[in-house]
This record gives C-alpha cells, sequence and structure tokens, in this order.
C-alpha cells in the first residue's frame, strides 16, 4: 500500500501529492487483507490492481455507455427520468441537489436491466447481456473483496458481508456517469457534490479522464488520478454500521475539469436485500467499543437516504449514543 509522501498543499483545502492507498490483488493473501483493512480504517477507500475482472467485459460495458451518451438528449430523455432508475440529466436524487452530470441508474436485478434496456439501446438484447457480464464480473470482485476483510477482522462466518451482496434478492445497482468536456471552464464545476455512498460496498472504474476526490479525516480533499486499468473501492455507510464504526464511508466528489475528453465512470454500488437486517457483527462489539448503531433494515436506511439531502449525514441517525 502507498500511503502520504509529504503532502504539498496548493489551497482551497486541496491535498496534492497524497498517494491513495493502492492493494496489489496478486500478492499473498494475508498482506492483501492487513492491506485492505488499514485502508478502511484510515480512509475508507483503496484502488485495486490486478483485480481479474477480464478486459473486455469492461471494454464492453464503457462502449455501451458512449454510445448512449453520444445520443442526442431527446433520444436520452425517452430512457428518463431516473425515478428511481433511467436516465437523469443534472438532478440528483428527489431533494433538489444538482451536478453537472448525465447519469444512467439501473437496478442489477437482470429482469429489471432487461426491462430497462428498451428505452437505453436499439438493440436491448445486447445491452442488458453487456449490463449482466459486467454486474457479475464487479460483483465476484466485491464479494471477493469482503470475504478478504471478513477474515481479517476474525469475522467466524467468513462470507457474513458478501452473502449479503451476493442474495439474489440484493437491491444492488449500477450507475453509468458521463461528466461532458467543457473546455471553456474558468473555475472547476462539482460535477457530483460530496456525499458517502449508502450501500455496503462501492466499485467504480474511470476513463483516463481525472475528477474523483476523496476527503481524509482532516478535511482536507485528495485528488484520485484517473487509472482505467485499476477499479476504486468505497466503504459505504451499511459496512460502517456492519464494522461498528471501525471502517469509515468515505465522502467523496467528482469535479469536472476542463480536458479535451469527457470523462465517464461506472459504478457498481454492493447492497444488501430491502429485507435485510443491517446490525454491527458481534466480533465488532467489545467493551472497549460498544455497539454504535442500533439495528435497521436495509429498506428503512434507504427510505432515510432518499429523504435527505445528497451531503447529508445518514449514519449519524442511526446511533445509539
Ligand atoms: C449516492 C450513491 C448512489 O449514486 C445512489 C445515489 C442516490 C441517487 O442519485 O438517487 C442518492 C445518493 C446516492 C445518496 C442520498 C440520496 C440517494 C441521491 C440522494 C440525495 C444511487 C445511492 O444509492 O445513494
Amino acid at each position: 500500500m502507498v500511503v502520504v509522501a509529504s503532502p504539498t498543499i496548493i489551497g482551497g483545502g486541496i491535498c496534492f501529492g497524497v498517494h491513495v492507498p493502492v492493494v496489489d490483488l496478486s500478492r499473498k493473501r494475508s498482506q492483501v487483507r492487513e492491506l485492505i483493512v488499514k485502508a478502511c480504517e484510515e480512509y475508507g477507500f483503496f484502488k485495486v490492481v490486478n483485480h481479474g475482472v477480464p478486459r473486455d467485459i469492461i471494454a464492453k460495458m464503457e462502449k455501451e455507455g458512449l454510445n448512449f451518451f453520444h445520443r442526442s438528449s431527446l433520444e436520452k430523455q425517452k430512457a428518463g427520468p431516473a425515478k428511481p432508475f433511467g436516465y437523469g440529466s443534472k438532478n440528483i436524487g428527489f431533494n433538489g441537489d444538482m451536478g453537472e452530470v448525465e447519469y444512467l441508474l439501473l437496478h442489477t436485478n437482470p429482469l429489471s436491466v432487461s426491462q430497462a434496456s428498451k428505452a437505453i439501446s436499439s438493440d436491448s438484447s445486447n445491452f442488458s447481456s453487456v449490463v449482466n457480464d459486467y454486474v457479475e464480473a464487479v460483483r465476484d470482485l466485491a464479494c471477493e473483496i469482503l470475504d478478504l476483510m471478513g477474515e481479517e477482522l476474525r469475522v467466524p462466518d467468513k462470507s457474513a458481508f458478501s452473502s449479503l451482496i451476493r442474495d439474489v434478492d440484493s437491491d444492488s445497482l449500477i450507475r453509468l456517469n458521463h461528466y461532458p468536456s467543457a473546455r471553456d471552464l474558468k473555475d472547476h464545476q462539482v460535477g457530483f457534490g460530496e456525499h458517502s455512498d449508502p450501500q455496503i460496498l462501492t466499485l467504480l472504474r474511470s476513463n483516463e479522464v481525472g475528477g474523483l476526490q476523496i476527503l481524509l479525516k482532516d478535511g482536507m480533499w485528495v485528488p484520485v488520478p484517473p487509472d482505467p486499468s485499476s477499479f476504486c473501492v468505497n466503504v459505504g455507510d451499511a459496512l460502517q454500521v456492519l464494522t461498528n464504526g471501525r471502517f469509515v464511508s468515505v465522502r467523496h466528489r467528482a469535479m469536472r475539469s476542463n480536458t479535451k475528453k469527457s470523462r465517464m465512470s461506472l459504478v457498481y454500488f454492493g447492497a444488501p436485500p430491502l429485507h435485510a437486517w443491517i446490525s454491527p457483527v458481534p466480533e465488532m462489539v467489545t467493551a472497549e467499543r460498544p455497539r454504535l448503531y442500533r439495528p435497521f433494515t436495509w429498506a428503512e436506511f434507504k427510505e432515510t437516504a432518499y429523504s435527505l439531502r445528497l451531503g447529508d449525514s445518514r449514519v449519524d441517525i442511526f446511533r445509539t449514543h
């Protein structure tokens, strides 16, 4: 893992020269486990390389995304509004949040993908199969990472975390974000505002255009250099709760920059089924670290998330003290 080398603070609370944690999944399992847990405790974020997701699966997903975003606005609107799934532009959530972004938000359930595909692509069966292949590959990667966490945290049921997102009724989502290029931008604009992800684990892959930033505990924003060959992994709110606050859900945002090329990210949000109970796993509750959160269902948490603004903290509402 690579972290912090003499940070240079350029201003505006943005810290350049800080390297984000990088985990090479081809290294020894015991080392990988340790690095992942350290990164989740300190940052709630890390990058994985040598992740094993086939390149052609990513390339096909990227191509389908670009094909869609390059269509006319009228054509794209036919796949919207994203309430909750489909095409959206600038509006985020239902409470007035806005960003310089357009997106496709889909549930990962194959039936739901197939239904949504009809308005997204003229070859909807190809689109569905590309999405399903991508979802399967990133879900496997997310499960592998969650199993490594479970092992390192000495949770007896090794798949305690991964089984939640592997469940057939899992409420996992896939999101394609497109940040149009803007060569004439004077200032950097917010593409997707500061927030944490409500789910368990997020896997994000972007093209070679940067924009993602993560917030460190000391309040500094760190730009994450783009790396199309890696995946960025975010701890979500639900995993913060499952680990009784030992892991932190990372606050992050996407800025739009004045590059020639537009930025596109493919984001998988691994979530439990709606009826699943989320509660700190017993091994994470000790005399020194008493239970921080009350149990709740994923449906209850989601309802709370959608009743709030993007940047609001949701986990605090479920704290016991
Ligand atoms: C953030 C993570 C995912 O993109 C998302 C977002 C969702 C939306 O865009 O509809 C939310 C946002 C996200 C958090 C709080 C609520 C819900 C917008 C919003 C204001 C799809 C998700 O699950 O939560």
